[in-house]
């Protein structure tokens, strides 16, 4: 550091950063990243001033960087107009006689007016109020302070309202503030409190100056001054440069207008402004973002625990007890003995009865619809649990106010979730589209039992029909004692008989495999369900989260 800046830095006392404008730039798009990814689900409240600040700085910057708006703001009768006067070295603020005094901005302008015009013109000084200080009159004297823009703002503690209105206004738009403080009012309860408090991450912008210190002995100027800077310590703004002036004493601005100097050959003034902005705009969004949350967030358990829910709400039991029931149907259908299948193919078929197809799900199924009834009160209530679960789960580990989206997120679809799983009913291959072939080798062997039974029943009847008529008599061979036609049609209907009851357990210990099969195949249909419906769009508030959560360190890094 140069001795000359030492001595500058001694002059002003504060702790100055350098704000690079590109890096400024970079924190301003991360902000308005964070803005366009947390809009959806934050409440507006919260984002206001962080969308107030994003569309000020990128106004500012756009606007002529080579001007420093500085604004004299303070109560009324603590000499800011006189001030400004003072500095200008015009008479042109009316230096308030009667109150109430003028409740809009006069500025000055000290280099050409033109290309200060369009700053002014988005400051909202009106062009009547705009003086220029041209440095051609005074030759090299006022060149130092070429590019500053000084406003002599309203009284914030005016009787009128609006002029205090515009200076809340007024103030969020100026690069540097200098509070006019007079030796009465220096310890004036709103000037702390509803502002240099709230001016805390502004200390590089600020100048706190004693004006009619001419009033005062030197020793009793430094008791106040000394005063003002613990009043300022306790606002948060241990810092900024405190000096006594005069507006009436020649010789008693010097250190004002050296401090001028310096901010207007810095041109940091703006940026310093829109970085202490940009600091307490990110400092409330700090509460919005907690610790990181991974999109994963929502365990299996959980998932499990709602894909449960559904199944029962979308009627799987019911499917694979219907399942079950087809397997036996049509098991005994093809297995059983050829009258037993007759009779059971006049009763329906459980699966069909539900409109369930055993199409494989590779089959596109357009009209996929099954009959189950509709899902009733209690199953829906427990849907809606396991759904505010998911929600629930997810937001644990985030602050508060992401809760409601993320509620929100896992409810969006809730409309569109009981057709949605009567589809995936629909369309899920039971695995029932074939029949197992020992159903087909059973079948034929029954089938043979009765032919050979048949066979015996036909030959005793010819047999019986050959004594009535009293032809000659054929030679029954026999088995044993036993006449072979007997013999045939016994031994036909009992094996038969005894197939059908031997096959029973494989087909009931079939039907449960063929159920619980079936039951997975749902399950997996559903779960998909439950993650595109449910967890998807809760997975989209955490990945929002994550996003916010990257772009705010990036508004934050410095
Ligand atoms: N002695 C003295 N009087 C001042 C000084 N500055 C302003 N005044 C007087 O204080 C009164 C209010 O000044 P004005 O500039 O209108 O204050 P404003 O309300 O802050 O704009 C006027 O009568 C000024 O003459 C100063 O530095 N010394
Ligand atoms: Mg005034």
């Amino acid at each position: 550091m140069s001795l000359e800046d030492k001595g500058k830095d001694a002059l002003t006392g504060a702790d100055e950063r350098q704000v690079d404008p590109a890096q400024l730039v970079e924190r301003l798009d991360a902000l308005n990243r964070f803005l366009r990814v947390v809009d959806p689900y934050l409440p507006d409240n919260d984002l206001v001033a962080a969308h107030t600040m994003v569309e000020r700085a990128g106004s500012r910057l756009a606007l002529s960087q080579d001007h420093t708006v500085v604004a004299l703001a303070g109560s009324t009768g603590s000499g800011k107009s006189s001030l400004f006067n003072a500095l200008a070295r015009l008479r042109l603020s009316p230096v308030g006689v009667r109150r109430p005094t003028t409740g809009v901005a006069h500025a000055c302008v000290w280099g050409p007016l033109e290309p200060a015009n369009r700053l002014l013109d988005w400051i909202g000084v009106l062009p009547r109020q705009r003086f220029v200080r041209e440095s051609a009159l005074d030759g090299d004297d006022e060149l130092a302070l070429r590019g500053l823009v000084l406003l002599d703002l309203p009284d914030f503690d005016s009787v009128e309202s609006g002029h205090r209105l515009e200076v809340d206004r007024l103030l969020g738009l100026v690069d540097l503030v200098i509070w006019v403080v007079d030796p009465q009012k220096y310890g004036d309860r709103i000037l702390h409190n509803a502002y240099l408090k709230q001016f805390k991450s502004h200390g590089d912008i600020t100048i706190v100056v004693l004006n009619q210190a001419d009033r005062l002995s030197t020793n009793d100027t430094d008791v106040v001054l000394t005063d003002l800077k613990r009043l300022l310590d306790e606002d948060g703004l241990p810092a900024v440069p405190t000096m006594a002036t005069s507006a009436k004493q020649p010789g008693m601005l010097t250190e004002l207008r050296e401090a001028l100097e310096k901010t207007v050959a810095e041109r940091q003034a703006a940026l310093r402004r829109l970085a202490g902005d940009l600091d307490s705009v990110s400092e409330q969004l700090t509460d919005s973002i907690g610790p990181p949350a991974a999109e994963d967030e929502v365990d299996r358990a959980t998932v499990r625990q709602l894909s449960d829910a559904l199944a029962v709400s979308a009627g799987v039991p019911a499917v694979a007890a219907a399942t079950a029931n087809a397997y036996r149907h049509r098991a005994i259908a093809s297995t059983g003995w050829p009258l037993v299948r007759g009779l059971r193919k006049l009763r329906p078929d459980p699966l069909k009865r539900l409109h369930l197809d055993t199409t494989p799900a590779t089959s596109p199924a357009p009209i996929a619809r099954t009959s189950l009834p509709e899902a009733d009160a209690a199953q829906k209530s427990a849907v809606g649990l396991s759904v505010r679960a998911v929600a629930a789960r997810a937001a644990a580990p985030l602050p508060e106010v992401w809760a409601p989206a993320l509620n929100a997120a896992a409810r969006s679809r809730a409309a569109d979730l009981p057709d949605a799983l009567d589809r995936a009913v629909a369309r899920t291959n039971l695995g029932m589209s074939h029949q197992p072939f020992w159903w087909r080798a059973v079948g034929l062997l029954q089938w043979l039992f009765t032919i050979v039974a048949v066979w015996g029943l036909v030959w005793l009847l010819v047999g019986y029909a050959v004594r009535v008529l009293g032809l000659p008599a054929l030679d029954n061979p026999t088995v044993g004692d036993v006449p072979m036609p007997t013999l045939l049609l016994l031994g036909g209907l009992l094996l038969g008989v005894l197939f059908a009851l031997l096959i029973r357990p494989i087909v009931n210990w079939g039907a449960r495999r063929a159920g619980s099969h079936a039951e997975q195949r749902l399950r997996a249909a559903i779960t998909e369900v439950a993650r595109e419906y449910v967890v998807a769009p809760v997975r989209e508030v955490l990945n929002a989260y994550a996003q916010a959560r990257e772009a705010l360190s990036a508004v934050r890094s410095e």
